[in-house]
């Protein structure tokens, strides 16, 4: 499959702080850890990876500002073009020797992700994406799962750790979700999570709350994959109001009821 010179700029970065990854993994009782807020850990790895993908963007597409999980906002010459980037996603999977975990980077164009490249170094997975132009895994196109029925599938989620400002709402709706689903993952790693449902992997996935970085990458393969990505009022505030909900347009939307239910349900 050919890719455009974007998606090779992204997919070189993506893969080369992959590489590094995957070295730290194998010596992961090696890293320093520090704690950047409760249970908010940051290891070498991370800072690592996120200077692999600084330096390899920077040097393709000099000028393009940034939105990074650990640099922060680094401004750019560029004020139509935004790399949003989240060099190690999974950072607690990985300490915990947990093989799920990706990089996740994301091109914005006046404001809109244009590109986005997800990259699983333990599986060697890499997903892509460029608006209009479908999502794939590795050289496979990807498709949402078609199951229609809540019944039959399996949700991901995100649960709220230590420290997050919980929304409090939180156990009402994994109960209702529960009730009415026939399962649920809990992986710790909202790229992937994503990137699964773009792959029919998991029919839908919903968590709150989460930054742009994990994100931004991962909504663009499930639009291109065919599916639908809201925030949990149902309207296009992910990155403000940092809530997700994701699946083909049935599950997306009985997802959305199912989570406004005030009780659970029996
Ligand atoms: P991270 O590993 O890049 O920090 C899982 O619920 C998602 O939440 C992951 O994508 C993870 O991204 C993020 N996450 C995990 N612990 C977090 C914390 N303490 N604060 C903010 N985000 C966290
Ligand atoms: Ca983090
Ligand atoms: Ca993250
Ligand atoms: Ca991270």
């Amino acid at each position: 499959m050919a890719r455009s010179a974007l998606l090779n700029v992204m997919v070189q970065a993506a893969m080369k702080a992959g590489r590094s990854l995957s070295r730290d993994f194998g010596e992961v009782q090696n890293l320093q850890v520090s704690l950047k807020g409760p249970a908010d850990f940051v290891s070498q790895a991370d800072r690592k990876a996120e200077d692999i993908v600084f330096a390899e963007l920077s040097r393709a597409r000099p000028g393009y500002g940034f939105l990074m999980e650990e640099r922060g906002v680094v401004a750019g010459d560029d004020d139509q073009h935004r790399w949003i980037v989240d060099p190690l996603d999974g950072t607690t999977n990985f300490l915990h020797g947990l093989p799920i975990f990706a990089v996740s980077i994301a091109l914005e164009r006046q404001g809109q992700v244009v590109a986005g490249v997800i990259y699983n170094p333990a599986m060697d997975e890499l997903y892509t994406a460029e608006r209009g132009g479908g999502a794939f895994m590795n050289d496979r196109r990807l498709r949402v799962a078609a199951r229609s029925k809540l019944s039959d599938t399996v949700i991901g989620t995100g649960m709220p750790h230590l420290g997050l400002g919980h929304h409090g709402n939180y156990l009402v709706e994994l109960r209702n979700v529960m009730g009415e689903v026939a399962g649920i993952r809990r992986l710790g790693s909202a790229s992937l999570d994503l990137a699964y449902v773009a792959a029919g992997r998991l029919d839908g996935f919903w968590e709150d709350p989460l930054s742009p970085w994990d994100i931004a990458a991962g909504m663009l393969l499930i639009r291109e994959a065919g599916g639908f990505v809201s925030d949990r009022h149902g309207e296009q505030g992910m990155f403000d109001n940092r809530s997700i909900v994701a699946g083909n347009e049935t599950i997306h939307r009985a997802l959305l009821k199912t989570l406004k239910k005030p009780v659970a349900g029996r």
